[in-house]
């Protein structure tokens, strides 16, 4: 099991508060509620059987009962002493409820919020949707950050990194606008400083924000112009191309000084959606807006008399790009419907299968 690259307890002067990374509001008493002898805290890195946990005493490394639904990171939890280790050492005795939680589909594509294991991330504020900047970005992509970022129950924020690198800026900015209809776009260059400072401004004192988007644009080295110190490892700057290089292997929630935290992730080479619904009215407002004028309630915009979805596609006040990137995100989420439908077919015949046999061993006694 790696070791947490967090200093440990017994290195007070790095050690955060728990204020720091969003403890106060609905929190200590939703976790008194569901322990009032433990620890409070919150999962700042979750490996595979082991979790490292900020408490009011510093990292902690808990440890759970294969029965227990393993925590995430992000997660505020409750923890006991563990007689059996050191003082750095912790039970998970409860997780609380999330308030957001940004998830990934399963392979069988089924909706994943009762499978923990597909849980990115917990409790996060702010999705910072991290793409390069360019004059041609791969807009179905950024479509799909917002709408999963919206559809976790956070707010989405576009990140355009490596803007010192962009020939026409105000191009990029523009283009990322018109695929993140209603989202801020913040162009952002931590090797000029540009857009750290107002990014900091945002997440302090105590918000959290999850950073999502490929490998390789950015996302730690953004994380450490945020600190102000490189508490992360980045990508050798030498590296040729970043073609299956994945420089993040775990996803970590850092505090920064001046209060609030970053959750930084391991690029995901391709942003599945699974069943989304919110996510997508979010999304895509000046859609979600014209289909109460459809003629028919369940209006699918395809070819419906009377679709005002369809007449604003014709008078131009829709722009049709926008409408083929949410006819595509609707056909991803309806195929993630068909699989979800599919494995609960298979699950429910299999079960009833083991019945049958179980009624016919019982009936040749
Ligand atoms: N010119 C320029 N280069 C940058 C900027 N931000 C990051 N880079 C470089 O881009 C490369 C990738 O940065 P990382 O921060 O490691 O990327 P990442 O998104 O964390 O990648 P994974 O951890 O693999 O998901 C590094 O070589 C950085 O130095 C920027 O604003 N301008
Ligand atoms: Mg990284
Ligand atoms: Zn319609």
């Amino acid at each position: 099991m790696p070791e947490p690259v967090i200093p440990a307890v017994g290195e007070p002067d790095r050690t955060p508060s728990l204020s720091t990374v969003g403890y106060g509001g609905p929190w200590p008493a939703l976790l008194d509620s569901i322990d009032p002898d433990a620890a409070h805290g919150r999962v700042v890195r979750a490996d595979r059987g082991a979790a490292t946990v900020l408490t009011a005493r510093g990292h902690v490394r808990v440890t759970w009962t294969p029965a227990t639904a393993p925590p995430v990171t992000g997660d505020w939890v409750v923890v006991h002493p563990d007689p059996h280790a050191g003082p750095d050492h912790g039970l998970l005795a409860g997780i609380a409820t999330r308030s957001t939680s940004m998830t990934r589909p399963t392979t069988h594509g089924q909706r994943s919020s009762n499978d923990a294991d597909q849980v990115l991330a917990a409790n996060v504020d702010l999705v910072g949707v991290v793409a390069v900047a360019s004059e041609d970005p791969n807009v179905r992509r950024l479509e799909r950050g917002v709408v999963m970022a919206y559809e976790s129950g956070a707010q989405p924020l576009v990140l355009l990194t490596k803007v010192d690198l962009v020939g026409r800026r105000d191009i990029a900015i523009a283009r990322a606008q018109q695929a993140a209809v209603g989202v801020e776009v913040l162009p952002v260059s931590p090797l000029t400083g540009e857009g750290v400072d107002e990014l900091r401004e945002r997440l302090a004192p105590d918000r959290t924000m999850a950073l999502l988007g490929a490998s390789g644009v950015g996302k730690s080295t953004l994380t450490n112009a945020l600190v102000g110190e490189d508490v992360l490892v980045t990508q050798d700057v030498r590296a040729v191309d970043g073609k299956g290089r994945h420089t993040t292997t775990h996803r970590e929630l850092v505090a920064l000084p001046g209060g609030g935290a970053v959750l930084d992730t391991p690029g995901l080479r391709t942003l599945g959606l699974g069943v989304v619904e919110d996510g997508m009215a979010a999304a895509f407002p000046e859609i979600e807006e014209l289909s109460p004028g459809c003629r028919f309630g369940d209006c699918r915009h395809d070819a419906e008399p009377g679709c005002a979805v369809l007449s604003a596609l014709d008078d131009g006040t829709l722009d049709p790009d926008r409408f083929e990137g949410w006819k595509r995100i609707r056909a991803a989420s309806e195929n993630a419907a068909l699989r979800a439908d599919i494995a609960a077919y298979r699950q429910a015949t299999r079960s009833w299968g083991r019945t049958y046999r179980d009624a016919q061993s019982i009936k040749r006694r």
